[in-house]
């Protein structure tokens, strides 16, 4: 290959050749859920299902095929916290996906379920994996009451694969399957999502994450290589759906459609290599994640692998709304790690969103004379949040405390998009919650012992939180009036042409 992107990893080598290999394997039947009876008028019948293998590459070579690629020997698969990884089957030479856009009862986290939109059971949908070279057939059956699409975020294809509804072409009505099919020519974390009434369905879940292997990786590969889609909802507490038409006050900020401590540690051992594929498919926020105890390295967008000259070490990456971000480091430092949003209305669960601020209010008889009137009346907030997660306050029906739960020392004040990254020395399996992390003796923060307290802790010098300008040394010039002014020496002005007084320049301005 000629093309200088690097994230084009195909050889020559072993490439078979779509003629040689499919034959007429292409043609298949309509089998899966063919819509019975007239197509809708207007539409174009049905068409005979043989689709030609032009995707181009960047450089206009002819389309290099592989043969199917296989997890254990050409990726090691991806693993999906709280979700899961959609199974396909090799049809001649062809990996075979199936798609069901449907409705989905969702669990958030225990004690908020709403109706949302996904895929095959789940909101978000499955990950689909796949291997560069790879040519994928996907079926989208759809079960929804309203008609959609299904838009392959970042892959090259051809533009009648590309998904989006009206433009590329005729939206999956009620009841029917489409078919898309083409060889996937790049490797990276790539997204899909309905392209058809966007704010809605991508609203009410219909995303998910498209992860393609290199076809001949680079370096070594990870030990955990771990796919998050990130989320934001409008569920009002009580309601039992999604509010799609929020622009701004969401209240539910996911990671696979979980809120923290639904959402699953990322379970890891000392000296893995470690892999985090973020995407961001919100309908208005960008998510800066901050990962706690490490640097790491930003190595690939859903544009490609950045070149190595251009990566930075990072404690936070920022997912744009419709990106993804790869982040990679090297898990030698053994702990509980907090992985989050740091936008810090984005640890918040429902109820931490839109209340009085309270803090710093005295509400020593408030309480009880609000009492007479409404007997469960409580103030809260006066010192901030904490205490929310554990004074066993009522909630609404079918809504979360606005905070997390309660850690190994005290409550965990984060709910929402947040996450714990759990590094272990000796671990015996990835799917056992190690529990949590026992430092070393002498490693742990606690409460300074008497007798070594420092005693008075310096106060800000005077003078530092205010500032006073110097005075004027002289009157400022009258610019406001004047008509001429010299180039060079701004405060020479005058209301009459002539020369400067200082470097003899022609004064400039108009009469
Ligand atoms: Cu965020």
């Amino acid at each position: 290959m000629t093309t200088p992107q690097h994230n084009f990893h195909l050889s020559r080598r072993g490439v078979i050749r779509a003629g040689a290999m499919l034959g007429g394997a292409a043609i298949i039947r309509p089998a899966l859920g063919q819509p019975e009876g007239q197509p809708a008028k207007g539409t174009k019948p049905v068409h005979d299902f043989k689709f030609k293998d032009d995707n181009p590459s960047r450089d206009n070579s002819p389309s290099p095929r592989f043969p199917p690629g296989e997890p254990g020997t050409h990726y090691n698969p991806v693993v999906v916290p709280n979700g899961w990884t959609l199974p396909y089957k090799v049809v001649d030479g062809v990996k075979v996906f199936h798609l069901v856009a449907e409705d989905v009862e969702h669990e958030f986290a225990p004690g908020l379920v709403a109706n949302c939109w996904g895929y095959n059971g789940s909101t978000h949908g499955p990950v689909i994996e796949a291997v560069e070279g790879d040519r994928v057939r996907i079926f989208v059956t759809n079960r929804l009451a309203a008609p959609t699409t299904v838009h392959w975020h970042g892959v090259l294809l051809p533009s009648g694969m590309d998904g989006v509804g009206g433009l590329t072409q005729r939206t999956i009505r009620p009841g029917e399957t489409f078919l898309y099919e083409f060889t996937l020519r790049q490797h990276g974390t790539l997204m899909y999502h309905s392209h058809h009434d966007e704010m809605t369905q991508m609203g009410m879940g219909m995303t998910g994450l498209l992860v393609i292997h290199p076809r001949e990786p680079r370096g070594p590969r990870p030990d955990r290589d771990f796919a998050i889609m990130l989320h934001e909802w409008k569920i009002e507490a009580g309601a039992s759906r999604p509010d799609p038409n929020e622009m701004t006050d969401f209240n539910v900020l996911t990671m696979n459609a979980k809120v923290f401590p639904a959402t699953q540690p990322l379970i890891v051992r000392r000296g893995d290599r470690v892999r985090i594929r973020l995407g961001n498919l919100s309908a208005m926020d960008h998510h800066p994640i901050h990962l706690h105890g490490y640097y790491f390295t930003i190595t690939e967008t859903d544009g490609g692998v950045i070149p190595e000259a251009g990566r930075m070490p990072e404690t936070t990456v920022l997912v744009p709304v419709g990106a993804t971000r790869t982040i990679e480091f090297t898990a030698d430092n053994p702990g509980d790690w907090a992985m989050h949003c740091h936008m810090t209305h984005h640890v918040m669960n429902q109820m931490g969103h839109g209340i009085p601020n309270m803090i710093g209010v005295d509400s020593a008889g408030l309480d009880e004379r609000m009492r007479r009137l409404l007997p469960a009346y409580m103030t809260m907030g006066q010192t901030g949040m904490h205490g929310m997660t554990e004074m066993g306050m009522p909630v609404p029906p079918n809504s979360i405390p606005m905070v997390g739960g309660i850690g190994p020392y005290d409550e965990i004040t984060m709910g929402g998009m947040f996450t714990i990254l759990k590094v272990r020395e000796g671990l015996a399996d990835y799917d056992t919650d190690p529990g949590w992390y026992e430092p070393p003796e002498g490693t742990l923060a606690l409460p300074a012992p008497p007798g070594l307290d420092p005693g008075d802790a310096p106060r800000a010098p005077a003078g530092t939180r205010s500032w006073t300008p110097a005075p004027l040394t002289r009157a400022p010039a009258a610019v406001h009036h004047a008509r001429y002014s010299c180039p060079m020496h701004p405060e020479v002005t005058s209301d009459a042409p002539g020369r400067c007084p200082e470097c003899g320049m022609a004064l400039t301005g108009s009469p």
